[in-house]
Formats: structure tokens, C-alpha cells, sequence
């Protein structure tokens, strides 16, 4: 809005020409996502405490979780209003990739919440159906990547990491690759939002790293200068980023160990939407690999013992994802946090340099 409305005013007054800047509208998004986040974040707390909104801690969870009962979730409702409303302020709202991002998110969101009320009213771990769960993913994903494969400008070849000249064309394959990329991922966020501040802080890691690769495919300049796909267009995902990012640092001022709030599936199935969806916008979808590695491994780690028990009837890790593993082994629960941090950084640095090193 504030777009909307100044940047027409800037023929008039010359000091208005910034917010035409998307560094500059990128830096605002930032600071009104972490400054909402901060504000909103212990008000939401206490209706959360005072509506009885809880986390319904399973028995089948390592020791330390009994102490957890009662911590409020649905925390995500305060990442979602902090980053939307900061977009919905700085960004350009006509933008057809910030568009199809909003729903996205919005689309998830509601998925995710059903699930979480369904969890809190029934005062146990079940949610809705996984099948349903799933499908609903699946649609809100395919109706978002069908838009976008229908845009005249849109290009359905795979950028490669670190290989400039290996760009295949998928076709009408493209859809549903994109959603996969996109329900994939989300639920990867998911799996890993197990211990306090575990999924967010490589969610702002990640979503960091895809407000700089965003910028730069929408840059004409430094896309050609790094010889990467150019989608105009996609620059205005930065400030979509930007807002993850730092509504995100706002909710880990609540999360971080002892967490006073988790984030609920209202929070993590659309941020893991999120970045799966600029994802593909961006033309860095197989970099995602990579930049959501913490997210990969959980996922894996998932896949590998249920194939295990399945093939072997044995357990590869004590228990799945991989943080209840090392929780089993000994591993004090912030210190599997931060490790985890740390691997994301480094994930963040190895994605940066596949821009150059290609
Ligand atoms: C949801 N939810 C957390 C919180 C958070 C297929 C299978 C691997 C699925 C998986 C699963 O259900 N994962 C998705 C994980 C739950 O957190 C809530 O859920 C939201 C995210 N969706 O925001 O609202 C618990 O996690 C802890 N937590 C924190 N801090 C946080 O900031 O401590 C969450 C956020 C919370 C709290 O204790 O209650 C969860 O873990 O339930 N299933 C599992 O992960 C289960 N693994 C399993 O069954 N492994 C088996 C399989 C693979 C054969 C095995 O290895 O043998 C574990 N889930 C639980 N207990 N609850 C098993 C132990």
C-alpha cells in the first residue's frame, strides 16, 4: 500500500522516488515484520493462554516433552500476521508472483490451523486425516503452480546448481515437479518443528538466502552478470522474503528454548510453502536442496526409518525425525538446536556461492 499510494506522488516530490527501490521497500518489510512480531507476539500469548489454545504433548515423546504440556501453539498466527501485513504494506500488490505467494501462504495457513484446532478441541495429537491433509496440500499447490505455468513469460527448464549449461526443459512435467517442490517441502518444515526454535531459525536462514537469490533473478544486471535465469518480476519476492525472515526472528524471541509459544501447522506448513513456492518463481528450485538442508535431513531421516521398519523390521535411528534421535542419545535439547542453526548457516553460505561457482 505504501507502494500503491506514494510511488505515483513521486513525480511531485523527488524524496519519494525511494520507495520505488525494492532494497529499500525490502529493508521497511523487514523492519515492520520484526517490529509487528515484537508487538504482537506477547498479546498473542496471552489470549492464546487465556483461550486454553494448548499443544497436546504425546506420550510417545522423548522424556523431556512432559514438561512442554500446555505450552500455547497456533504461533504461527503471529508469523502470518506480522509478515502478511508488512507485505501488504511495502509491497507491489499488483505483482502476479507476490499474488500467487499471498494465497499460497494463505491457502496452507488454513490448512494448517484446521489441523491444529482439530489437535487443541480433541485434546490429543491426531489432527484430520493425513490423506486429507495431504490432498488439500496437494490442490491449493497445483491450482498456484497451474497459474504460473500459464503465464506467457513463464520458462518450465531447471536451473542446476553449479552447472551453467545442464538446464533441462520439463514440459507440462513442470507442474507437478513445482508441486512437489512445494508440499515437499512444507511438510519437511513440519517434520522438523519438533524442539524449540529447531524449524525456525533455518526457516530464517533460508528464507535470507531466497530474498538475495530472489533480487538477483529479478535484476537484469546481476542475473546476466551471474549467468541466471532472469524472471522479471520475481525482485518484488525479496520483500516477500525479507518478512519471512524477520517475523520470523520476532516469533524465536518467544520459541527459543523454553519455548513460551509453538507455531503450530498454522506456522510451519505455510512457511515451508513459502519457500518452496519462491522456490520455483526464482528459478533456484533444486538449490532448495541445499539452502533447506536441516529440512532435507529430517525428511530423510523419516523416509529411511520407515522404509527400514518396513523392509528390515528394524529401526535405523532410536526414533524419527533425527532431533528425537540425538534427544534419545543424550543430547541436551539446545544443543541439537543450535547445532542445527549452525548447519543452516552453513547451508545458507553453500547456496550463496553456487551463484558464482557455476
Ligand atoms: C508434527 N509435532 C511435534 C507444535 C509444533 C511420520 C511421522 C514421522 C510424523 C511425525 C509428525 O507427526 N510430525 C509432525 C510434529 C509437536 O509439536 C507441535 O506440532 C507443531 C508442528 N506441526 O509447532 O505445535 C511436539 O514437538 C515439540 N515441540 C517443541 N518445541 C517447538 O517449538 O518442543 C514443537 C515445537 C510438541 C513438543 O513436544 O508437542 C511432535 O513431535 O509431535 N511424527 C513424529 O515426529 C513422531 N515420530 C515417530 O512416531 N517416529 C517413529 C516413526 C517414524 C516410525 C519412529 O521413529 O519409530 C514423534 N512425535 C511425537 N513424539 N510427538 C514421536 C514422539
Amino acid at each position: 500500500m505504501i507502494y500503491y499510494y506514494l510511488a505515483p506522488l513521486a513525480a511531485e516530490y523527488s524524496f519519494l522516488n525511494v520507495v520505488r527501490y525494492l532494497t529499500f521497500r525490502s529493508v521497511l518489510a523487514a523492519l515492520i515484520a520484526l517490529v509487528l512480531s515484537f508487538v504482537l507476539g506477547p498479546r498473542l500469548i496471552r489470549a492464546l493462554r487465556a483461550g486454553q489454545i494448548r499443544q497436546p504433548v504425546s506420550e510417545f515423546a522423548p522424556e523431556g516433552h512432559a514438561l512442554k504440556t500446555g505450552t500455547p501453539t497456533m504461533g504461527g498466527f503471529l508469523i502470518l500476521t506480522a509478515m502478511l501485513g508488512s507485505v501488504l504494506l511495502t509491497a507491489d500488490l499488483t505483482n502476479f508472483y507476490v499474488i500467487m505467494t499471498v494465497l499460497v501462504i494463505v491457502g496452507f495457513g488454513a490448512i494448517g490451523w484446521w489441523d491444529d484446532y482439530l489437535k487443541v478441541t480433541r485434546g490429543n495429537n491426531a489432527g484430520f486425516s493425513a490423506r486429507v491433509k495431504f490432498a488439500a496440500q496437494v490442490l491449493v499447490a497445483t491450482v498456484a503452480m497451474t497459474a504460473l505455468y500459464m503465464r506467457p513469460e513463464f520458462d518450465p527448464t531447471l536451473s542446476v546448481p553449479f552447472m551453467k549449461h545442464f538446464n533441462p526443459n520439463l514440459g507440462l512435467v513442470y507442474i507437478p515437479f513445482a508441486v512437489l517442490v512445494i508440499v515437499g517441502t512444507s511438510n519437511a518444515v513440519n517434520l522438523t518443528d519438533g524442539l524449540d526454535g529447531l524449524a525456525i531459525g533455518p526457516v530464517m536462514t533460508t528464507a535470507a538466502t531466497y530474498a538475495i537469490l530472489t533480487y538477483a533473478a529479478g535484476h537484469a544486471k546481476i542475473a546476466g552478470y551471474l549467468l541466471i535465469p532472469r524472471v522479471p518480476g520475481a525482485g518484488e519476492l525479496a520483500i516477500v522474503c525479507a518478512a519471512i525472515a524477520t517475523a520470523s526472528l520476532g516469533f524465536l524471541w518467544f520459541n527459543t528454548y523454553p519455548a513460551q509459544l509453538f507455531m503450530g501447522d498454522v506456522g510451519s506448513l505455510p512457511l515451508g510453502a513459502a519457500l518452496g513456492t519462491v522456490a520455483v518463481v526464482s528459478k533456484n528450485e533444486l538449490v532448495l536442496i541445499i539452502a533447506g538442508g536441516v529440512f532435507l535431513v529430517e525428511a530423510l531421516s523419516v523416509i529411511i526409518q520407515l522404509t527400514s521398519i518396513k523392509l528390515r523390521g528394524k529401526r535405523v535411528f532410536r526414533m524419527a525425525p533425527i532431533h528425537h534421535h540425538f534427544e534419545l542419545t543424550g543430547w541436551p535439547e539446545p544443543l541439537i538446536i543450535v547445532r542445527a542453526w549452525i548447519i543452516s548457516i552453513i547451508c545458507a553460505l553453500v547456496t550463496l556461492a553456487s551463484l558464482k561457482l557455476r
